[in-house]
């Protein structure tokens, strides 16, 4: 089998993936993951790791933009190694929410290990199950099969997944419907942009760079990581603005920044990126609606022209990133099925 075949099998199945998991929401009983609270007078604690932690960094934007309440995302090893840090008040004061596609990582289990022994509930969404689904009775287990080493549909759909409890808690019907647009987007989009990406990917790039502000900060973290792990491409990843504030010492002709732009900080973001592009790097944008100045200096444009609300789009600003990692990977001869060093799940 071709490299990378697996992979970019599921980046392209997120359409009918999403479609599957959103029918799925849509008949669940999510009211039961409140555990009996108003989800508005708890401090959610969403706690992952790797892309898992973008995931969590994520959601917990998402609860505080649709519930207007406390939420925030830590890595498992901190609220392993930094209990205090984590959780100031005692773990009892907080709702823990544990992220894992596998269900199997070490440092996810043990978190789990010690709310348990503490008798602290907490929900766990997963897309494997495995032992994480048998320590809380919290489950929310996503209809995902994934065999790739790099999480790209499980990513989307456990976001999918945290965003649609939020707006349910919020009773936030538009919302929803909103979510139920995206796969019939996504199609299109990946109709109209394969190959753009495919072709940006033929160059390579010394330096890799992928701006974001507010929600788009964890996406566009979770796209630098895609790059770095489908291409073994070191990238990083900033809040728009603060580029300015040392890091584009890099810009120049090797380097790539990627900008994914809202609409709410559109001028400024913008700017940003065609500052770089005036100090020479190759600039991607992905905007629901660019302006002309940004269509014309802009090395690639993706524009989503989705009509739903800034944050539901977070699942279609990450899958660029997914593509570009994979074709930047088989550009380089590598194999994105099977990245160098990495394995599916991290056991210590
Ligand atoms: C978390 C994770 C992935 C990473 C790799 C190893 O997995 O770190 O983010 O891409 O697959 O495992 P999980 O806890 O979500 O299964």
């Amino acid at each position: 089998m071709s490299n990378g075949v697996n992979t970019l099998l599921e980046i392209s199945s997120q359409p009918a993936v999403w479609q599957r998991c959103l029918n799925d929401l849509q008949h669940a009983d999510l009211h039961r993951f409140t555990d009996g609270h108003s989800p508005l007078d708890v401090e959610w604690v969403f706690i992952g790791c790797g892309t898992s932690y973008y995931l969590a960094q994520a959601a917990a934007l998402s609860f505080t933009s649709l519930l207007n309440t406390m939420a925030r995302a830590v890595p498992a090893s901190e609220a392993l190694l930094m209990p205090e840090l984590v959780f100031p008040r005692g773990t009892k004061s907080y709702y823990p929410v544990l992220i894992s596609r596998s269900g199997h990582t070490s440092e996810v289990l043990s978190v789990a290990e010690v709310l348990n022994n503490e008798g602290v509930p907490f929900v766990a969404i997963t897309c494997d199950g495995r032992e994480l689904a048998g320590m809380t009775d919290k489950v929310l287990k996503m209809n995902v099969k994934e065999e790739s080493t790099v999480m790209t549909s499980s990513f989307t759909s456990m976001l999918l997944g945290l965003q649609y409890l939020a707006a349910t808690f919020a009773n936030d019907k538009d919302f929803i419907e909103a979510l139920h647009q995206l796969p019939q987007h996504l199609e299109r989009l990946l109709d109209t942009y394969n190959d753009e990406v495919i072709a940006f990917a033929r160059e390579s790039f010394d330096d890799i760079a992928f701006l974001g502000q507010g929600a788009l900060y964890p996406i566009a973290s979770e796209a630098a990581l895609k790059v770095m792990e489908s291409s073994s491409t070191f990238a990083q990843y900033f809040h728009t603005l603060e580029f300015r504030h040392g890091p584009k010492s890099i810009a120049g002709p090797s380097t790539l920044v990627g900008a994914l732009i809202s609409d709410s900080g559109y001028d400024a973001e913008s700017a940003v990126l065609l500052e770089m592009k005036e100090l020479g790097s190759r600039t991607l944008a992905v905007v629901n609606t660019a302006g002309e100045k940004l269509r014309a200096e802009a090395d690639l444009v993706i524009e989503l022209d989705l009509p739903v609300p800034e944050l539901a789009r977070l699942v279609i600003y990450v899958v660029w990133g997914q593509l570009l990692g994979s074709y930047r990977g088989l550009e380089k001869g590598l194999n994105p099925d099977h990245p160098r060093n990495l394995s599916r799940v991290v056991t210590i």
